[in-house]
């Protein structure tokens, strides 16, 4: 047994401005509880951190809209997160909220460490300022063009299309989102934190320290601001909602959210701590204190570089171990949208499909967006159901746990002699905690799960092989040994499930009357233990672990889906008339063909234009694209395009673009590309 290891695991705080979605769900919180999972049954220490998120401008705006006052807004959305992420089977350790006094207390406090150590510049500066709403404009109170991606709608604190955190000054042509005003310039005071100053920690840290072992996304967006150079940041914020300055001349100001929603994975752990009469600060002062942030791409900037910039200024600290933050997921091939109501809701999913949180922490699982954006698709949640829990792990268990008590009442029956297949097949069950482990440590949930179902699937391929239903007729000896190994199986699943299906683990334990063992079966037993299920076992009856969804109640949802659809698109523009006839011979004229995008930088002083570097299949060419506006350039490298090939060459911005790439709007004002629906379609195949 090897020593236990202490994890402190955070999972982003959501804001409580609205309920939680399947995006939330498959980029943070379904992840991160299968990690903590996971480290708890190895038997180590684990804190799952997690809390609500209640300061911020977006709750003010909300508020406002509403006509309540924001702690009405924060109180209504804690109690329903809270609620529903319970219900969902999110192992919290503890979950507690920003308004708390513990964590006033405690963000107040290392803002005064940090001031007390001249850790901050103190300025006084030109800050945008809305004369008509009497107020100074800070992150979302302002909309403008981003600096850097030229996006028209970023906010003040950061850009949602490029993911890049500003000042707000730095907007071109900003407008104040409470009264649409363009914002004068009044002076005022803030604290910053000197970011710039960070620079060569940050370098050594994680460019030098890092770059095999984080994620290729977040150490790239890492690696693209810092070298981009970094700049000083306030951390303080005009307006009356957060936390006060705690020190003179701070008086009507409060910390900036992003300053202090992180140290609410401090104060939170403090609470559950204090709760459990433990003492919280090895859990983030321990040097082998494993510290490990899950959040979405969004947040990347705000994990990698500020809050760990906070740490080392204040000293006494931890860094993250890792930072394994994921891209995001969309919803029937449409960005989920709060506003639009273009989003599956957790509390409602919760209601419309009781007791199948599993089904979805599956799909979730299945489709997680690792590494790049992914769909959640209705059609997709049923067939992953049907087809995979239904067909394969449900029936494997079905059929063990019914021919079980069919043919011995219930006991597990005493083998005889191993076949080569017997041997080989529990040699392969003996190898999953390892497989699986494996892949969970490098958070890889996607490929962790496959191989749990390809368990299910060794299991269903025994029985199919050995047919013991037949079998029983001419030789009932056999199947006693045949029984006996996927009784195995079966609990090794029940087992190494509970990560990722912590009810049907529950389920299957009690099925396979896990309580009556003598000693209860961890991860690792598997590997070695041969009889994880002893003969003469008792198990109790069959239940079904899985049922069928049917077609009905996908579209009960793609309904609701649709009514959201139709709503939005009425407020919408029209399609465009159709152009003037042209002849057959012009369109043959036309050579467009399929490729690849292989290279992509953004042209220097261009606000839509990238250059990339385009395999057609003739050859590898040059083609400036304005597609900047809805993509940035690593985010498109790999990318299945349709090119117009035998367009004329022309120069842009000083460079020769050889050809052009087709593209088509979305709904919500971006450019998307037009790929091959087939993978296999080969660059340099033509459209006709
Ligand atoms: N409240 C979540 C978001 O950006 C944000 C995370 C805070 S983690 C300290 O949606
Ligand atoms: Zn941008």
């Amino acid at each position: 047994m090897t020593t236990p290891k202490r994890y402190t695991i955070t999972a982003a705080l959501p804001y409580t401005n609205g309920p939680v979605h399947i995006g939330h769900l498959a980029g943070v919180y379904v992840p991160a509880d299968i990690y903590a999972r996971f480290q708890r049954i190895k038997g180590n220490e684990v804190a799952y951190i997690c809390g609500s998120d209640e300061h911020g401008v977006p709750i003010t705006i909300k508020a406002k809209k509403e006509g309540v006052t924001p702690q009405q807004v924060v109180d209504k959305y804690h109690a329903m997160i809270k609620a529903s992420f319970k219900e969902f089977g999110i192992s919290f350790d503890n979950y507690s909220r920003t308004s708390a006094k513990i964590h006033h207390d405690t963000a107040s406090e290392f803002f005064k460490k940090l001031y007390e150590e001249g850790k901050f510049i103190e300025e006084t500066n030109q800050q945008l300022y809305d004369a008509e709403a009497n107020q100074f404009l800070a992150d979302r109170f302002v909309v403008g063009t981003c600096p850097k991606c030229g996006f028209e709608e970023s906010y003040g604190d950061q850009c949602e299309n490029c993911g890049t955190s500003h000042n707000a000054t730095d907007l071109i042509n900003p407008k104040s989102a409470i009264t649409g005003n363009t914002p004068s310039l009044k002076e005022t005071k803030h604290w910053f934190l000197p970011l710039d100053q960070y620079e060569p920690f940050l370098r050594e840290w994680i460019l030098e320290g890092h770059k095999e072992d984080w994620k290729p996304n977040v150490y790239g967006q890492v690696k693209s601001w810092v070298d981009d150079g970094l700049r000083p940041r306030a951390v303080t914020r005009d307006l009356d909602w957060g936390i006060p300055v705690p020190v003179a001349g701070g008086e009507g100001k409060v910390l900036y959210v992003w300053f202090d929603a992180p140290i609410g994975y401090i104060s939170s752990t403090k609470e559950w701590a204090a709760a459990k009469g433990i003492d919280w600060e090895p859990y983030w002062k321990d040097k082998d204190t494993k510290l490990l942030h899950f959040i979405g791409k969004d947040n990347i900037v705000f994990h990698c570089i500020i809050f760990p910039s906070m740490l080392k200024a204040e000293g006494s600290y931890v860094l993250p171990e890792n930072v394994p933050a994921n891209e995001f997921l969309n919803l029937e091939g449409n960005k989920i949208s709060t506003s639009k109501n273009w989003a599956v809701w957790l509390h409602e999913y919760l209601e419309d499909f009781p007791g199948k949180q599993d089904v979805l922490r599956y799909t979730l699982t299945a489709n997680a967006p690792e590494s790049k954006d992914n769909d959640f698709t209705w059609k997709d949640f049923q067939a992953r159901n049907n087809n995979e829990l239904v067909a394969i792990f449900g029936n494997f268990i079905n059929r063990v746990v019914v021919l079980t008590n069919k043919y011995y009442d219930g006991q597990v029956p005493s083998a005889g002699s191993f076949s080569d297949v017997d041997e080989d097949t529990l040699a392969m069950l003996q190898k999953y905690p390892q497989i699986i482990s494996k892949s969970i440590e490098r958070y890889r949930f996607r490929e962790a799960l496959v191989e749990l179902m390809n368990l299910a699937r060794l299991g269903n391929k025994y029985l199919a092989d050995e047919e013991p239903w037949k079998v029983v007729k001419t030789d009932p000896d056999r199947v006693q040994t045949i029984m006996f190994i996927a009784l195995q199986i079966a609990s090794g699943l029940a087992v190494l499930c509970e990560p990722f299906l912590p009810f049907t683990a529950a389920k299957l334990k009690t099925i396979l009357s896990f309580s009556t063992l003598d000693a209860p079966l961890n991860w690792d037993d598997i590997k070695t233990k041969n009889n994880l299920l002893p003969a003469n076992h008792n198990i109790g009856k069959a239940e079904l672990l899985f049922a069928k969804i049917e077609d009905e109640e996908v579209q009960q949802q793609l309904d609701k889906l649709q009514a959201s659809k139709q709503a939005n698109e009425a407020a919408n523009k029209t399609v465009a008339p159709q152009k003037d006839t042209i002849g057959f011979d012009d369109f043959t004229k036309l050579d467009m063909r399929v490729g690849t995008i292989l290279e992509a930088t953004k042209v220097p002083k261009t606000k839509k234009l990238l250059q990339l570097k385009v395999d057609v299949g003739i050859d590898v060419r040059t083609i400036v694209s304005g597609i900047a506006e809805s993509f940035s350039a690593d985010e498109i490298i790999g990318q299945r395009v349709t090119v117009l090939c035998n367009l004329a060459p022309r120069t842009l911005r000083g460079v020769e673009s050889q050809g052009m790439i087709l593209m088509t709007d979305t709904p919500d004002g971006k450019l998307a590309f037009i790929e091959p629906e087939n993978e296999s379609v080969a660059n340099g195949e033509q459209v006709s």
